[in-house]
Formats: structure tokens, sequence, C-alpha cells
């Protein structure tokens, strides 16, 4: 299977339903899959879902039968603890089997607790550790622009992961380079692991601080397909383009959204009922 993009007519009603339909179901593989490893961080799968539905079935170009595929648009999730959600989009799209999703964080599996680019052909980079994605997509992109290539490059962050430096030296450098085949996506959800971001190391005035650095910055609701669309598949721009994405941690399911302690806590087989539920009916 090929990204989606040009399928449905750009922007039209059809295809933006068609991605909310795609989001809910990814939404509920998530919730599957975290109930038979008994371990994941659904809050921020949730969050940061429709953003990887956007770009996997809106954006980006790639072919998940061939994902060695020489001028496909690099992606890289850097909240790579949020592998549940790639996983299932990545399902979804066709790398691989979609009942192969049980087998998430077993032992020795290919689908790890966080991405592992040896382990499943499609991921660009081992993440999980915070703070390394946007550095190498940084890398990615430099290199597809000295190549004079024209695929893109997509970095996926964690607001509470931009308290880490590393990215602050990746920004300035794209600035510099004026890496304008570059998009950076901050899933804002205003939380991190245990507290909210604002509350542990104020972020705000986000979007200035990208601009400072050389960047277009934009900002807009995270769970909307045709604002995320739209800046997504704008021409280059001549700069590195960022999207603040305001999203909600747990969007989807009541009992987890924007509550801290979703984190990474594993609901109960009642629970797992209740939020199958609430993500069929929405
Ligand atoms: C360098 C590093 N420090 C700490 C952690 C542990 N950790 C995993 S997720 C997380 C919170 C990240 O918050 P955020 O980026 O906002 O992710 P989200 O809320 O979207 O899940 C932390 C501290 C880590 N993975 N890497």
């Amino acid at each position: 299977m090929t990204g989606m993009q040009g399928v449905l007519g750009k922007n039209d009603k059809d295809r933006l339903l068609k991605l909310s339909q795609i989001a809910a179901e990814i939404r509920i593989d998530i919730v599957n899959t975290i109930a038979a490893a008994k371990m994941g961080h659904i809050g921020g799968d949730f969050s940061v879902t429709d953003i990887l539905v956007s770009l996997f079935f809106g954006v980006m170009n790639y072919k998940s039968q061939e994902p060695h595929w020489a001028d496909r648009d690099r992606f890289i999730l850097s909240k790579g603890h949020c592998s549940a959600a790639l996983y299932s989009v990545m399902a979804k799209a066709g790398y691989f089997k979609h009942e192969q999703l049980g087998e998430f964080m077993q032992p020795l599996s290919f689908l790890g607790g966080h991405p592992n680019r040896r382990k499943l052909a499609g991921i660009e980079a081992n993440t999980g550790p915070l703070g390394h994605g946007l550095p190498i997509g940084v890398g990615c992109a430099t290199g597809a622009k000295l190549a004079k290539k024209t695929c893109r490059t997509f970095v996926v962050l964690g607001d509470g992961e931009l308290q880490e430096g590393s990215n602050w030296e990746a920004a300035m450098y794209a600035g510099h380079r004026k890496l304008e085949n570059l998009m950076a996506i901050v899933d804002r959800n205003r939380l991190q692991q245990g507290a909210g971001t604002e509350d542990t190391n104020a972020l705000d005035p986000l979007p200035d601080k990208w601009r400072s650095f050389g960047w277009d910055a934009y900002e807009l609701d995270g769970h909307n397909f045709q604002e995320l669309l739209e800046v997504m598949d704008a021409p280059f721009t001549g700069k590195p383009k960022v999207i603040i994405a305001n999203t909600i941690k747990g969007k989807g399911v009541s009992f987890i959204e924007n509550r801290v302690e979703w984190h990474h806590k594993v609901p109960s087989a009642e629970q797992n009922v209740q939020a199958i539920k609430e993500l069929t009916h929405s």
C-alpha cells in the first residue's frame, strides 16, 4: 500500500470523514493492543493519533510494501513511548499484518515498547530517550537537501520532550540551514509524565520560541483534520516548519482525557469495555 494522499479529493468532506473513521479504528486498536500487553502509554497515544493519521493517510509519500523506497518521505516518532499508536497506524497502512499487533511488547517482539529500526522496516530511527528524534530528522533533511531529493522529513515531538536541550540545538541548525524540507509537529497536550508542562518547565509562548530559531510556526487544533492537512500539505516556504498541535491527552475516552495518571496507566477489563464503547460511538 502507498500513502493515501490524493485518493480522496483534497480537504473534501469524504476525505475528512475517512480520516476520522480511520482514527476511531486506530484508537480501538490501541486499546486492544495495550490491553493484551498490559503495558503502554495510552494518554499520549490518543493525543497523537490524529496527527499520525493525517500524516500516514493524508500527507506522506511512502510504499509500505517497499519500506526502503529511496524517495519516501521520512517519518520519526520522537516521542517513541507512544509506539502503540505508531504500530497501529503502520499496521493499517500495510507495513505488517493487523493481527501481529498482538505481539506488542512480548519478549523479543519486533513491536517493542519503543520503535526499533532494526526490527521493523519503515521505522527510520530508534526513539524512546526523549530529545533524539529532531536531531536525527535534521540529519535526514540535510542529507535530502544535499542530494537534491524532493522527499520531506516529518518529526513528531512531545511537548514535555521539548524540555530536552538537544531539540533546541537541532532547531537552531535547521533554521540556519533553512531546511524547508523539514517539519516538526509538537503534540501539545500540556501534560508530561506526572505533571503539567507549564508547572514543570514552562514552554509558552511556544510558537514564538520556534520563530526566533528561524522556523515558520503554526498553532492549530491537533484533532482537526482539515487544519492539520492544510498546513502539512502546504508548499515549501524556504524555512523549516513547525506545527504546535493543541491536543488532549487521552482524547476520545472520557475517563482518560486530561488525566495525568493516564500517562502510562493500563485500563482494567471493565475500563477497556467502556473505552471501546465510547470510541465506537464517537
Ligand atoms: C531522556 C528521557 N528522560 C525521561 C524519559 C521518561 N519519559 C518517558 S515519556 C516522558 C514524558 C514525556 O512527556 P511528553 O513529551 O509531553 O509526552 P506525552 O505527554 O505526549 O506522552 C518521560 C519523562 C525518557 N523516555 N527519556
